[in-house]
């Protein structure tokens, strides 16, 4: 069993000012290239599938010349999507009956009520059937209707959800899930363009994933494994924030063999149109370096001339087409930067009241009273979100 992994396609997103059609557009078709090459068996698209809950017209026409592309291809390739955190999760299920009918299968919104089950897609080869679980973002909301009000984490649900299924162990397993894993307290590596909260409130430890052959995970946007080879983030399949300026963006391949051997993963590289490119230096030393095969890519640029040169972003501009931001790091920013205390310490609400509570009582809370916060944090934040 061959398939595609891929998440958070992000369509209809801006990076800055810039709209990304166009990348968009072009990267879906390398996508296509490859499955015509490759011939998987299904592709797997583990959430934030749009930039916006109200995704933009251009942006709905971009997925659906995606999906009509990847369902032209013969033999044909089931699409397995669920919904992330961007989407909305009833506006993805639209029409996702008469869709499964064309082996593109969808699952917007995770169990709500008794007798709703995580969706399930079964596919087969030579080994025997594999069944693939279409298990959308959760949060511990959406399933407290029922699971009951003792759900209060984002680990409890998930966990919860799962222990309703009944998986059969002889059997190839696979999980397409969209939420912040952990590997026993081990964050996964982050960058700028994703949305998630700080202090582990929203995590899953790895851990519930155990009954998987193999994890198709999205929401993290660099390309990694998360306590195993098997459980993996694909990551965006462009740059989506000037922290990726370096992450080589990629699709999944997975192969699965008989049951318990190891899946056999590879990446295919991706180009992008354009790339994201960071600069530092001096001014000249950003112009002397805007050749050809840069000056049309999206660029973060840090000048570091200590006088300050006249009319940098007029000069920057007439050599490059796509300028993120500039910024300037020298002496004197950095003495500005001092005096104003303006240096930004962020810290996380468990550690801003543990330090509260510790100088109003001169003690460090307990084990028990730190679960208590915990839960009180997660609920509050549940609702605020
Ligand atoms: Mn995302």
């Amino acid at each position: 069993m061959k398939f595609f992994h891929l998440s958070d396609l992000h369509i209809g997103k801006q990076l800055h000012r810039y709209n990304l059609g166009e990348e968009q557009r072009d990267i879906f078709a390398q996508i296509v290239s490859l499955a015509k090459e490759e011939r998987p068996d299904a592709v797997l698209i583990a959430g934030d599938i749009y930039d916006s809950p109200v995704p933009s017209a251009d942006a709905v026409s971009i997925f659906d010349e995606f999906l009509t592309e990847l369902c032209a291809i013969e033999p044909q390739i089931a699409v397995l999507i669920i919904a992330g955190n961007h989407d909305s999760a009833r506006r993805l299920d639209f029409a996702s009956n008469i869709l499964s009918k064309h082996k593109v299968y969808i699952a917007g919104l995770p169990p709500m009520h008794e007798g709703e089950r995580i969706l399930k897609v079964t596919l087969a080869d030579e080994y025997g059937p594999v069944d693939f679980y279409l298990l959308p973002f959760v949060k511990p909301g959406f399933v407290r209707p029922l699971l009951g009000d003792g759900i209060t984490g984002y680990d409890a649900a998930v966990r919860a959800l799962l222990a309703r299924e009944e998986f059969d162990a002889k059997r190839r397993n696979v999980l397409i899930s969209h939420q912040f894993y952990t590997a026993g307290g081990k964050e996964p590596k982050v960058s700028d363009s994703e949305v998630h909260y700080v202090g582990g409130i929203e995590n899953v430890d790895v851990s519930a994933l155990e009954p998987f052959d193999y994890a198709a995970l999205g929401h993290i946007h660099k390309a990694q494994q998360i306590g195993g080879e098997r459980y993996r983030y694909c990551g965006t399949p462009l740059p989506y924030s000037v922290s990726e300026a370096d992450d080589a963006k990629r699709v999944t391949v997975v192969e699965l063999g008989p049951k318990g051997e190891e899946p056999l993963i590879r990446e295919l590289p991706l180009h992008p149109v354009r790339r994201v490119r960071k600069f530092a230096g001096s001014l000249q030393e950003i112009l002397n370096a805007a050749g050809e095969e840069v000056c049309h890519d999206y660029v973060s640029i840090t000048l570091t001339d200590d006088v300050e040169a006249y009319q940098p972003k007029e000069q920057l501009e007439e050599r490059f087409d796509r300028i993120l931001e500039i910024r300037i790091d020298n002496a004197r920013t950095r003495k500005l930067a001092e005096l104003s205390g303006e240096e930004l310490v962020e810290i996380n609400p468990y550690e801003a009241f543990g330090k509260f509570f510790a100088e109003m009582n001169g003690r460090e809370m307990t084990e028990e009273e730190r679960e208590m916060m915990r839960q009180v944090i997660a609920q509050e934040w549940e609702e605020e979100s």
